[in-house]
């Protein structure tokens, strides 16, 4: 194993030895914000604002994770850990917290929190095939193929994963939090709520969680 990437808890004295790349409108980034919040870690990180697109990465930590994405999470040692779900793992252990179960249920969490990074996926790809295409070759089909995956993952959440996130506060319900408040943000002539009030009401509680409420895109 790379030693440089043990797991190595320097938070101390008002230090801050980690740095998170990130930008305030990318949902990806709010699971993060969200998982500090909800583990106390918030004020122990430096923030660097980062802004870039698939088509211009000049604004992106491209020396940290190749691949020109945030969040990117790099630690004291200058080793980087991405993407998202990497980050709110190793804060979790970081901070001790229960994010993720350690041995029951872990496998439902994760599944939970990959859907809801689905639906952010399909939902992300949307705003760029607006916003980096020229108008004329802009895929209404295509756009319709990615809603339709978000539709399929919704219902399913709506059908098999409401006791889940109505017993529990784990990565995968913060993740489901975050996909439906960035539909929100981007996608409202959608109006993911039609057809799902169980997860419509869900909703509406978890997003007065002060982790919620205090990482709103912009
Ligand atoms: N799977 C990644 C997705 C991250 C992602 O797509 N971030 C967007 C901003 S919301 C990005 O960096 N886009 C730039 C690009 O795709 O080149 C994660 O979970 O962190």
């Amino acid at each position: 194993m790379n030693p440089a990437y043990t797991l190595a808890p320097k938070i101390n004295q008002g230090e801050k030895e980690l740095k998170l790349y990130n930008a305030p409108p990318s949902p990806f980034g709010r699971k993060v914000r969200v998982c500090l919040a909800e583990t106390g870690l918030s004020g122990e990180l430096e923030l660097e604002a980062a802004i870039g697109t698939p088509l211009d990465a000049s604004g992106m930590p491209t020396d940290h994770n190749p691949l020109g994405k945030i969040p990117c999470l790099v630690l004291d040692d200058g080793h980087a850990l991405y993407d998202s779900r990497v980050i709110t793992r190793y804060l979790n252990a970081l901070a001790g917290g229960a994010l993720y179960p350690e041995e029951d249920g872990l496998w439902a969490t994760l599944t939970l929190e990959a859907t809801a990074d689905g639906i952010l996926d399909a939902a992300v790809l949307m705003v760029y095939e607006r916003r980096c295409r020229p108008e004329e070759i802009v895929s209404d089909t295509w756009l319709d193929g990615q809603w339709a995956k978000v539709s399929r993952a919704l219902d399913a959440i709506e059908n098999e994963w409401m006791d889940h996130l109505e017993t529990k506060i784990d990565m995968g319900s913060i993740a489901v939090g975050v996909a439906l408040g960035y539909l929100d943000f981007r996608h409202p002539e959608r109006n993911w709520r039609h057809g799902r009030k169980r997860l419509a009401e869900w909703e509406s509680d978890f997003a007065k969680r002060p982790s919620m409420a205090t990482t709103l895109p912009e």
